[in-house]
Protein backbone atom coordinates (compact mmCIF):
# COMPACT_ATOMS: atom_id res chain seq x y z
CA UNK A 1 0.00 0.00 0.00
CA UNK A 2 1.08 3.33 -0.73
CA UNK A 3 1.94 5.65 2.05
CA UNK A 4 0.01 8.36 1.10
CA UNK A 5 -3.06 5.88 1.16
CA UNK A 6 -2.43 4.65 4.16
CA UNK A 7 -1.70 7.82 5.69
CA UNK A 8 -5.39 9.76 4.56
CA UNK A 9 -6.89 6.54 5.12
CA UNK A 10 -5.49 7.21 8.91
CA UNK A 11 -6.47 10.77 8.76
CA UNK A 12 -10.14 9.92 7.65
CA UNK A 13 -10.70 7.28 10.22
CA UNK A 14 -9.63 9.66 13.04
CA UNK A 15 -12.07 12.07 11.82
CA UNK A 16 -15.16 10.12 12.02
CA UNK A 17 -15.59 9.57 15.48
CA UNK A 18 -15.52 5.99 17.77
CA UNK A 19 -15.65 3.59 14.87
CA UNK A 20 -13.11 4.96 13.04
CA UNK A 21 -11.04 5.28 16.65
CA UNK A 22 -10.62 1.48 15.96
CA UNK A 23 -10.14 1.36 12.51
CA UNK A 24 -7.23 3.87 13.24
CA UNK A 25 -6.27 1.53 15.66
CA UNK A 26 -5.58 -1.78 13.40
CA UNK A 27 -3.96 1.07 10.49
CA UNK A 28 -1.77 2.20 13.30
CA UNK A 29 -1.14 -1.19 14.67
CA UNK A 30 -0.30 -2.71 10.90
CA UNK A 31 2.36 0.12 10.63
CA UNK A 32 4.15 0.01 13.96
CA UNK A 33 2.26 3.40 15.19
CA UNK A 34 1.30 1.67 18.79
CA UNK A 35 2.68 3.36 21.46
CA UNK A 36 3.62 1.56 24.61
CA UNK A 37 0.90 2.60 26.77
CA UNK A 38 -2.06 1.81 24.37
CA UNK A 39 -4.06 -0.08 26.66
CA UNK A 40 -3.77 2.60 29.62
CA UNK A 41 -5.85 5.32 30.54
CA UNK A 42 -5.55 7.30 27.01
CA UNK A 43 -6.34 3.95 25.23
CA UNK A 44 -7.10 4.78 21.56
CA UNK A 45 -7.28 8.40 21.70
CA UNK A 46 -4.07 8.14 22.64
CA UNK A 47 -2.93 6.07 19.54
CA UNK A 48 -4.31 8.21 17.33
CA UNK A 49 -2.68 11.13 18.38
CA UNK A 50 0.63 9.49 18.51
CA UNK A 51 0.28 7.30 15.32
CA UNK A 52 -1.18 10.95 13.63
CA UNK A 53 1.83 13.06 15.04
CA UNK A 54 4.59 10.12 13.41
CA UNK A 55 2.42 10.18 10.46
CA UNK A 56 2.23 14.21 9.94
CA UNK A 57 6.07 15.08 11.17
CA UNK A 58 7.65 12.08 9.67
CA UNK A 59 11.16 12.86 8.08
CA UNK A 60 13.11 14.94 11.15
CA UNK A 61 10.79 17.76 11.51
CA UNK A 62 12.19 20.33 14.34
CA UNK A 63 11.46 22.03 17.21
CA UNK A 64 11.17 25.84 17.14
CA UNK A 65 14.95 27.27 17.91
CA UNK A 66 14.88 30.62 19.13
CA UNK A 67 17.86 33.71 19.50
CA UNK A 68 19.44 34.85 22.73
CA UNK A 69 17.52 37.78 23.44
CA UNK A 70 14.66 35.08 23.54
CA UNK A 71 16.18 33.22 26.87
CA UNK A 72 13.55 34.02 29.70
CA UNK A 73 14.65 35.32 32.81
CA UNK A 74 13.16 32.63 35.21
CA UNK A 75 13.45 28.86 34.69
CA UNK A 76 10.55 27.07 37.03
CA UNK A 77 11.92 23.91 38.26
CA UNK A 78 9.67 20.67 38.33
CA UNK A 79 11.69 17.94 40.14
CA UNK A 80 13.79 18.61 43.20
CA UNK A 81 17.50 16.79 43.21
CA UNK A 82 17.65 13.95 45.24
CA UNK A 83 18.93 15.34 48.63
CA UNK A 84 20.46 12.00 49.66
CA UNK A 85 22.05 8.98 48.98
CA UNK A 86 24.18 8.25 46.20
CA UNK A 87 23.12 11.33 44.08
CA UNK A 88 24.09 13.72 46.72
CA UNK A 89 27.26 12.12 47.50
CA UNK A 90 28.13 12.68 43.89
CA UNK A 91 27.25 16.07 43.72
CA UNK A 92 28.80 16.70 46.87
CA UNK A 93 31.97 15.45 44.66
CA UNK A 94 31.37 17.56 41.72
CA UNK A 95 30.16 14.26 39.90
CA UNK A 96 33.99 13.27 39.36
CA UNK A 97 32.51 9.75 39.96
CA UNK A 98 29.68 10.07 37.82
CA UNK A 99 29.16 7.76 35.29
CA UNK A 100 26.50 7.16 32.57
CA UNK A 101 25.78 3.91 31.89
CA UNK A 102 24.62 2.55 28.18
CA UNK A 103 23.49 -0.54 28.22
CA UNK A 104 20.50 -3.08 26.57
CA UNK A 105 20.64 -3.86 23.06
CA UNK A 106 23.97 -2.36 22.24
CA UNK A 107 27.40 -3.81 20.65
CA UNK A 108 29.47 -1.36 23.17
CA UNK A 109 28.14 -0.92 26.73
CA UNK A 110 29.59 2.18 27.96
CA UNK A 111 30.44 3.95 30.79
CA UNK A 112 31.13 7.41 30.77
CA UNK A 113 32.01 9.97 32.68
CA UNK A 114 31.06 13.92 32.40
CA UNK A 115 34.51 14.66 30.66
CA UNK A 116 33.92 12.04 27.82
CA UNK A 117 30.63 13.04 27.35
CA UNK A 118 31.94 16.47 27.10
CA UNK A 119 34.37 15.10 24.60
CA UNK A 120 31.54 14.31 22.13
CA UNK A 121 30.57 16.61 19.21
CA UNK A 122 28.44 18.98 21.28
CA UNK A 123 25.02 20.66 20.39
CA UNK A 124 23.59 24.33 21.27
CA UNK A 125 20.52 24.70 20.96
CA UNK A 126 17.61 27.47 22.15
CA UNK A 127 14.39 26.03 22.72
CA UNK A 128 11.22 26.44 25.04
CA UNK A 129 10.33 23.86 27.47
CA UNK A 130 6.72 23.22 28.34
CA UNK A 131 5.64 21.34 31.45
CA UNK A 132 2.05 19.92 31.55
CA UNK A 133 1.43 22.07 34.40
CA UNK A 134 1.12 25.38 32.21
CA UNK A 135 4.32 27.41 32.21
CA UNK A 136 7.47 27.31 30.23
CA UNK A 137 10.39 29.01 29.53
CA UNK A 138 13.32 29.65 27.05
CA UNK A 139 17.20 28.31 27.91
CA UNK A 140 20.26 27.42 25.71
CA UNK A 141 21.11 23.91 26.29
CA UNK A 142 24.57 22.55 25.68
CA UNK A 143 25.10 18.50 25.17
CA UNK A 144 25.73 15.50 23.13
CA UNK A 145 23.10 14.27 20.53
CA UNK A 146 21.74 11.46 21.87
CA UNK A 147 22.69 10.03 18.28
CA UNK A 148 26.43 9.97 19.26
CA UNK A 149 26.19 8.60 22.14
CA UNK A 150 24.27 5.61 20.48
CA UNK A 151 26.87 5.43 17.83
CA UNK A 152 29.43 4.64 20.01
CA UNK A 153 27.96 2.17 22.03
CA UNK A 154 26.57 0.80 18.72
CA UNK A 155 22.91 0.57 19.11
CA UNK A 156 21.34 -2.44 17.35
CA UNK A 157 18.90 -2.97 14.97
CA UNK A 158 16.54 -4.78 17.60
CA UNK A 159 16.27 -2.05 20.03
CA UNK A 160 12.73 -0.59 19.71
CA UNK A 161 13.22 1.78 22.56
CA UNK A 162 15.62 3.70 24.46
CA UNK A 163 14.61 3.93 28.22
CA UNK A 164 16.29 6.65 30.65
CA UNK A 165 16.95 5.75 34.39
CA UNK A 166 17.50 8.93 36.79
CA UNK A 167 18.22 8.83 40.15
CA UNK A 168 15.08 9.15 41.63
CA UNK A 169 11.78 7.14 40.98
CA UNK A 170 10.80 9.06 38.06
CA UNK A 171 11.74 7.59 33.98
CA UNK A 172 10.96 7.56 30.62
CA UNK A 173 11.44 6.37 27.19
CA UNK A 174 11.66 7.18 23.69
CA UNK A 175 10.89 5.54 20.29
CA UNK A 176 13.64 5.43 17.99
CA UNK A 177 12.97 8.30 15.37
CA UNK A 178 12.87 10.58 18.75
CA UNK A 179 15.97 8.73 19.86
CA UNK A 180 18.21 9.58 16.86
CA UNK A 181 16.33 13.13 16.39
CA UNK A 182 19.01 15.91 16.10
CA UNK A 183 17.47 17.47 18.48
CA UNK A 184 17.47 15.29 21.44
CA UNK A 185 20.24 16.22 23.29
CA UNK A 186 22.07 14.18 26.73
CA UNK A 187 22.66 18.38 27.87
CA UNK A 188 25.24 19.19 30.35
CA UNK A 189 24.97 23.14 30.23
CA UNK A 190 22.41 25.47 30.43
CA UNK A 191 22.67 29.07 29.74
CA UNK A 192 26.56 28.87 28.97
CA UNK A 193 27.08 27.35 32.70
CA UNK A 194 27.49 23.74 33.96
CA UNK A 195 23.88 22.09 34.52
CA UNK A 196 22.46 23.27 37.82
CA UNK A 197 21.37 20.46 40.25
CA UNK A 198 17.59 21.85 40.11
CA UNK A 199 17.93 21.52 36.40
CA UNK A 200 19.27 18.09 36.49
CA UNK A 201 22.89 17.96 37.11
CA UNK A 202 25.29 16.10 35.99
CA UNK A 203 23.11 15.88 32.70
CA UNK A 204 19.73 15.81 31.48
CA UNK A 205 17.93 14.38 28.62
CA UNK A 206 16.64 17.51 26.76
CA UNK A 207 13.38 16.13 24.11
CA UNK A 208 12.01 19.81 22.87
CA UNK A 209 9.20 18.15 20.68
CA UNK A 210 7.34 16.91 23.64
CA UNK A 211 6.38 17.93 26.82
CA UNK A 212 8.87 18.64 29.77
CA UNK A 213 8.54 15.80 31.48
CA UNK A 214 10.03 13.29 29.09
CA UNK A 215 13.14 15.37 29.21
CA UNK A 216 14.17 13.07 32.31
CA UNK A 217 16.72 15.00 34.87
CA UNK A 218 19.88 13.63 36.52
CA UNK A 219 21.03 10.76 34.33
CA UNK A 220 21.96 7.37 35.10
CA UNK A 221 21.20 4.85 33.05
CA UNK A 222 20.10 4.66 29.38
CA UNK A 223 18.79 1.17 28.08
CA UNK A 224 18.19 0.36 24.60
CA UNK A 225 15.51 -2.68 24.22
CA UNK A 226 13.06 -4.07 22.16
CA UNK A 227 10.20 -3.93 24.63
CA UNK A 228 8.95 -2.12 27.47
CA UNK A 229 6.93 -4.84 29.04
CA UNK A 230 8.67 -5.78 31.82
CA UNK A 231 9.76 -2.15 32.76
CA UNK A 232 7.20 -0.35 35.42
CA UNK A 233 3.42 -1.09 35.06
CA UNK A 234 4.69 -1.83 31.18
CA UNK A 235 3.26 1.58 30.06
CA UNK A 236 6.70 2.91 28.90
CA UNK A 237 7.06 5.83 31.06
CA UNK A 238 6.61 6.77 34.88
CA UNK A 239 3.69 9.44 33.36
CA UNK A 240 1.08 6.88 32.44
CA UNK A 241 0.93 5.88 35.75
CA UNK A 242 0.12 9.54 37.03
CA UNK A 243 -1.88 10.00 34.39
CA UNK A 244 -0.15 11.81 31.71
CA UNK A 245 0.85 10.15 28.28
CA UNK A 246 3.94 8.33 27.34
CA UNK A 247 3.91 10.26 24.04
CA UNK A 248 3.79 14.02 24.63
CA UNK A 249 4.50 15.66 21.46
CA UNK A 250 4.09 19.53 20.82
N1 LIG B 1 14.49 12.72 37.05
C1 LIG B 1 13.51 13.61 36.86
N2 LIG B 1 13.39 14.21 35.66
C2 LIG B 1 12.41 15.12 35.45
C3 LIG B 1 11.45 15.43 36.46
C4 LIG B 1 11.60 14.78 37.72
O1 LIG B 1 10.84 15.00 38.67
N3 LIG B 1 12.64 13.88 37.89
N4 LIG B 1 10.45 16.34 36.20
C5 LIG B 1 10.10 16.50 34.78
C6 LIG B 1 9.16 17.59 34.52
S1 LIG B 1 7.52 17.34 34.92
C7 LIG B 1 9.55 18.72 33.86
S2 LIG B 1 8.43 19.90 33.36
C8 LIG B 1 10.97 19.00 33.62
C9 LIG B 1 11.37 20.23 34.38
O2 LIG B 1 12.71 20.58 34.13
P1 LIG B 1 13.32 21.81 34.91
O3 LIG B 1 13.21 21.53 36.38
O4 LIG B 1 14.71 21.94 34.41
O5 LIG B 1 12.46 23.01 34.54
O6 LIG B 1 11.83 17.95 34.03
C10 LIG B 1 11.31 16.66 33.89
N5 LIG B 1 12.34 15.71 34.23
MO1 LIG C 1 6.45 18.98 33.87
Amino acid sequence: MSGSLSRRKLIAAGLTGAAGLTAAARIAGRYGLIPPDWGGVWGPGETLTYASQRILTSGHSMAREFTRGAISKIAQVSGDPPRHGLYASLLATGFTEWRLSVEGLVARPASLSLADLKRLPPRTQITEQTCEEGWSFIAEWTGVPLSHVMNLAGVQPQARYAVFFPFDESWDSLDMPDAWHPQTLIAYGMNGKDLSADHGAPARLKVPRQLGYKSIKFLSRILFTDTLKNIGSGLGSASPDLGYSWYAGI
